[in-house]
């Protein structure tokens, strides 16, 4: 009994040292709820601030309406494997905050002198002197994982949500943020008090509600990125300007409204190790109630002349899989037009995650970058069932393509981790792609390679 104890006090220990670690494609994190995601790059790693979706219930936040209680910090070197830090932030622990207001929205994090300046919108207990609703507070940190300290009072002088904070070459901080309008203001260098009058950005678009401003510089181009309401939902647009305070020209779209009708979305734009990328989300864990979102992360690119190209959501997104990980196929890059399709392994518990179905001989998914250097791969394992039983071929596919694997899944109706040999594998990073070979349904969970 006692080692026991003591080995899992050992576990508990390593637990909280490491965090939590998953493998991810789009969606970013898979066991919880996360929105409005605000990556930043700190030191080797990205770290993702985001707001913490989660189901109201009766006493328990608004019904139907978006429900946020706390804020966890995520990170990864890799873009592939997250780790969640655990929670940083928690309504009932801010002074300031209405405890059961199970309102903290989407937040902001910045590094200055080796501190950490953590800012969150929430409702205020005290509703006379911020009679507008939401204000802006700030947590302070020396490591981004936190431990964070919350400044007992919010910044004075801001009524509003979606705080961003951006720092210039000159080392000037700015702060912006929303509610009608989006607003800006220069921060004094303590991070916690302005510095400046508040002033209303003009020239963007006038109808539509316009929030969630994330504001970053590339050579010499100030871009105010934002989510507005164009049509009947968000889309994400930008400005650009020749300063951080504009005035700002409307230059173009981002990323068009979900094709689902997820109403809101919200983003943050990063360049890590030479390549940019836009991180934001989307509700697929919650294809029913659109206030329960989860975040994504996908590739972006400029013109020559600046421009944003317009970012496509995948649910490959980014990173490589390593070839030994649970390759989760239903996160595909391509698919075939007809005969093969993904849905929820078990639509009561989502977060069980997808399966791909196949029903029609020659169907396909690919999945692109898994990564086979650095191992002598033998076998391939692939979770699947089948009720009359039928072939899968796995093949890798760059130029030409090359049968890797055929593998019989057995009849009978239940779910095996089924084993075969690997004919032949080059090593590399290379694009996969599995092909039903038989016309019986057959589905799939993921596929590894040992
Ligand atoms: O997450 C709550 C709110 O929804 C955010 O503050 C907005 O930007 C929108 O994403």
């Amino acid at each position: 009994m006692r080692n026991f104890i003591k080995i899992l006090k050992k576990e508990t220990i390593l637990f909280f040292l490491i965090g939590i670690q998953s493998i991810a494609q789009n969606p970013l994190i898979r066991d919880q709820f996360t929105a409005d995601p605000s990556a930043r790059v700190f030191g080797e790693r990205v770290y993702v601030f985001p707001s913490h979706d989660i189901i109201a219930t009766e006493g328990k936040g608004r019904k139907d309406w978006f429900c946020m209680e706390d804020y966890h910090v995520f990170s990864s070197a890799n873009l592939t494997d997250w780790t969640d830090h655990g929670l940083i932030v928690q309504q009932n622990k801010v002074e300031w905050v209405k405890p059961d207001s199970y309102s903290m929205w989407a937040p902001d994090c910045i590094q200055r002198n080796g501190k950490y300046y953590f800012y969150f919108p929430s409702i205020p207990k005290d509703t006379i002197t911020y009679k507008k609703g939401f204000t802006i507070g700030v947590a302070i940190a020396d490591k981004p994982e936190g431990p964070y300290k919350t400044e007992p009072n919010p910044i004075k002088g801001v009524s509003g949500i979606d705080p961003n904070v951006f720092i210039d070459k000159d080392r000037q901080a700015y702060l912006y943020w929303c509610g009608g309008n989006i607003f800006v203001a220069k921060l004094k260098p303590n991070m916690t008090e302005l510095d400046s009058e508040v002033k209303i950005i003009e020239n963007l678009p006038g109808k539509g509600l316009k929030e969630g401003p994330y504001m970053f510089e590339r050579n010499g181009i100030y871009y105010l990125t934002y989510p507005h309401v164009e049509k009947k939902i968000e889309r994400l647009e930008y400005a650009t300007a020749d300063n951080p305070m504009g005035p700002f020209k409307v230059t173009g779209v981002i990323m068009d409204e979900s094709p689902t009708g997820c109403w809101t979305n919200h983003h943050s734009i990063l360049k890590f190790k030479n390549q940019w990328y836009l991180f934001y989300h989307h509700n697929d864990f919650s294809p029913q109630f659109d206030k329960a979102r989860s975040i994504r992360a996908d590739f972006l690119n400029f013109n020559a002349d600046g421009r944003i190209q317009k970012v496509i959501p995948t649910l490959r997104g980014v990173g490589i899989t390593k070839a030994t990980d649970q390759i989760q196929i239903d996160r595909y890059s391509e698919i075939s037009d007809k005969g093969v399709s993904v849905s929820f392994l078990d639509s009561l518990n989502t977060f069980k995650g997808w399966k791909t179905t196949f029903t029609k001989s020659n169907s396909w998914i690919q999945y692109y970058k898994v990564d086979f250097s650095k191992n002598k791969l033998k076998t391939i394992t692939i979770k699947a069932w089948s009720e009359k039983g039928g072939i899968l071929q796995v093949c890798t596919k760059g130029t030409d393509k090359k049968v890797i694997a055929e593998i019989s899944i057995p009849e009978g109706g239940k779910w095996d981790e089924i084993k075969a040999p690997l004919l032949k594998l080059e090593s590399g990073i290379q694009n996969l792609q599995v092909i039903a070979k038989s016309d019986s349904l057959m589905e799939v969970d993921w596929i590894l390679f040992q």
